[in-house]
């Protein structure tokens, strides 16, 4: 079986744009890399979310992608939604670029819980992982508004 690859091409507010890319490793890692420019500097929560769908932008994309039915947290967690992949930051020194570099076990590109078709979200905020003791730190990291997002779809294994 060929390595299967996906791509989401990230669009957002105020010239935010990106890509992801998604590669399944052989032992069941999703490899995710990518870039994204046009973020303000520090850290943004880094989200797959359930739907595919952009009609009213960003915001059409459901809640965080929890096919297990956790709460909210960090990435190393065990309590933690499968599209829980914390932050990405991007640096201050005025190139507003976020590296992304990410293996993630629990974001498959086949199965039944697969992420083909769902959506990468960048938020404005920081995600505080679960622990910030907001009132929505539990279901989404209190991570702020949705400022970029792009739809899962596969690429060509060649
Ligand atoms: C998305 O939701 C936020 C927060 O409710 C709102 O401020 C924003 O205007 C919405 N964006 C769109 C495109 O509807
Ligand atoms: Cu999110
Ligand atoms: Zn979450």
């Amino acid at each position: 079986m060929s390595t299967l690859k996906a791509v989401a091409l990230i669009i957002g507010d105020s010239g935010l744009k990106g890509s992801v890319q998604f590669l399944q490793e052989p032992n069941g890692a999703t490899h995710v890399s990518g870039r994204i420019s046009g973020l303000s500097p520090g850290l943004h929560g880094f989200h797959i979310h359930a739907l595919g769908d952009t009609t009213n932008g960003c915001n059409s994309t459901g809640p965080h992608f929890n096919p297990l039915k956790m709460n909210h947290g960090a990435p190393s967690d065990k309590e933690r939604h499968a599209g829980d992949l914390g932050n990405i930051f991007a640096g201050s020194d005025g190139s507003r670029v976020a590296e992304i570099s990410i293996s993630d076990r629990q974001i498959p590109l086949s199965g039944p819980h697969s992420i083909l078709g769902r959506a990468v979200v960048v938020h404005a905020d920081p995600d505080d992982l679960g622990k910030g003791g907001h009132e929505l730190s539990k279901s989404t990291g209190n991570a702020g508004a949705r400022v970029g997002c792009g739809i899962i779809g596969l690429q060509s294994s060649v």
